[in-house]
């Protein structure tokens, strides 16, 4: 299979006719090849984008809304395929594609579809004078995207970017190629203007970090790493570019003794997923378990049992809870963190390993069991580093403000879940997290309308509902003298 370009409404090689292999996570083997494009393919891009500029943003809200909701009806048509191919792409299992990635990708569709036809703007009287608001799009946004949640993520960037009325290019993770392109073959089909989206494929500093400099982008929003997030606001900041940074997180999951003991199992059940979910190779993820002494003797054991009763197998198996990681060299990381937690003191108390029972066609697969460790320090590495793997540690503590203090105890600050009966408590540590989102007695519900970001190395800015329209958009005022 070959994976490519998409290019002012055609399908293309990179010019410079070079390609990626593309493995299949749960087998280790190559499956597709995908282009490894250059600055020359990211221009072609920009230039084609910049062409379809002038007519997008002039269409009407009606006439947008009525493009997106298109688009997520074929790929609602498409769910199975869709979900298919992510988990071979992705390794995740083929069920958390077809009731998560896919369904959310939908969503972002029809959401900004939605938004667009409510937007408001700004108009008072004073001095003499009415003054109002314009609202006008960037020009061709950049838009570039990691590969855990890979459709989910693109859409959540190009769904706001053109219903404001943007063009873009987007670069997707060149680990994760598969459904992005699918997603052309949709807008080819739904006859979407040809440049309104363009796909470049290939690597960070060969074809990211040409995008990111082109001097025809003005704005840049980026999922990723906190280290290629930083590099990035070094390339733009000079540029004067407008970045919404969305970056990795530590985040806490804090589990207090007065969680309503009817409560605990729902607790236990939602930690599972906030561990383990799509492999705990989400950024929402609580990677960090902190206990109140009090219930210690209770929730762990609990916990621990439920984990090790965890299925993991082929993505493709309807029965598997999580499938395989994302490549050979994600994988040695996170076995790196679980040898490095036992080097700095860690209890492996589940997990710490490859799964045993893996069907042959996974033999070559990446995995790593779910894994649980005790007894590494709030200040370990393993309690500072982002992991993005199957990995939590529990750490204990006795009061409030020490649970604060740990749970704020990192350069991260993306989201944590707080487990309690008490509503006050709820909301005074919910004030207290210096994170860009809170659940309390939940985990990864989630409002579109709703700011979504982080804060500290998680990130600048925020998405969502009218946050996306703040970043996809400039603002103008007029003053108009009565
Ligand atoms: O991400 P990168 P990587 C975290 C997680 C993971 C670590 C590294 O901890 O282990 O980051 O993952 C593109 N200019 N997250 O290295 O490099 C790249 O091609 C422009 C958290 O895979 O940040 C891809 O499309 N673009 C996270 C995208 O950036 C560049 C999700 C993200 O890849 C570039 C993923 C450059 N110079 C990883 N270099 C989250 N927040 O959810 C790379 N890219």
């Amino acid at each position: 299979m070959e994976l490519l370009n998409f290019i002012d409404g055609q399908f293309v090689k990179a010019l410079g006719g070079k390609w990626l292999e593309k493995h299949e996570p749960a087998t280790g083997k190559v499956y597709a090849t995908v282009c490894r494009s250059d600055a020359a393919d990211v221009d072609a891009a920009v230039k084609a984008a910049q062409r379809a500029f002038p007519s997008w943003s002039e269409t009407s809200t009606d006439e947008r809304f009525r493009w997106l909701m298109r688009i997520a009806d074929v790929i609602e048509a498409r769910l199975d395929a869709f979900a298919a191919a992510e988990s071979q792409d992705q390794g995740k299992t083929v069920t958390t594609a077809r009731t998560v990635d896919i369904p959310r990708s939908i969503e972002n569709f029809r959401f900004y579809a939605q938004y667009i036809t409510q937007m408001e703007g700004m108009a008072l009287e004073s001095k003499g004078a009415v003054h109002y608001t314009l609202r006008k799009p960037i020009g061709v946004v950049a838009l570039i995207s990691p590969w855990n949640l890979p459709l989910y993520l693109a859409t959540w960037k190009i769904a706001p970017a053109i219903a404001f009325g943007n063009t873009c290019v987007i670069k997707p993770s060149e680990l994760t190629p598969r459904t992005i392109t699918m997603l052309a073959e949709v807008l080819k089909e739904v006859k979407l203007p040809a440049g309104v989206v363009n796909i470049v494929h290939g690597l960070g500093p060969e074809c990211g970090q040409p995008l990111v400099e082109h001097p025809e982008v003005p704005a840049i929003s980026f999922t990723g790493g906190t280290i290629t997030g930083k590099k990035l606001a070094a390339t733009a900041a000079p540029l004067l570019k407008k970045v919404s940074l969305e970056l990795g997180g530590k985040n806490a999951n804090i589990i207090f003794g007065d969680v309503e003991p009817a409560k605990m199992q729902e607790c236990i059940q939602t930690t599972l997923r906030s561990s383990f979910a799509n492999q705990g190779e989400i950024c929402l993820c609580g990677s960090r378990i902190l206990i109140q002494r009090s219930i210690w003797d209770i929730f762990v054991p609990a916990f621990v049992a439920a984990v090790k009763a965890l299925h993991i197998g082929d993505p493709r198996d309807p029965k598997s809870f999580m499938g395989a990681l994302i490549s050979e060299a994600h994988t040695r990381k996170v076995e790196s963190y679980i040898k490095l937690a036992q080097e700095e003191g860690g209890v492996v108390l589940a997990g710490g390993s490859r799964p045993a029972g893996l069907p042959d066609r996974c033999r070559d697969g990446y995995f790593v069991a779910p894994t649980v460790i005790s007894n590494v320090a709030p200040k370990a590495r393993v309690n500072q580093e982002e992991i993005f793997g199957p990995v939590v540690t529990l750490i204990p503590f006795e009061t409030e403000e020490e649970a604060v203090a740990i749970a704020n105890g990192t350069q991260y600050g993306l989201a944590a879940s707080v487990w309690t009966g008490s509503v006050s408590r709820a909301n005074r540590v919910s004030a207290a997290l210096d994170v860009g989102y809170v659940w309390i007695n939940c985990w990864l519900l989630r409002d579109l309308r709703m700011p979504f970001g982080g804060v500290k190395a998680s990130g600048i800015g925020r998405e969502g509902g009218k946050f996306a329209m703040d970043f996809y958009t400039e603002v103008k005022s007029v003053c108009s003298k009565l």
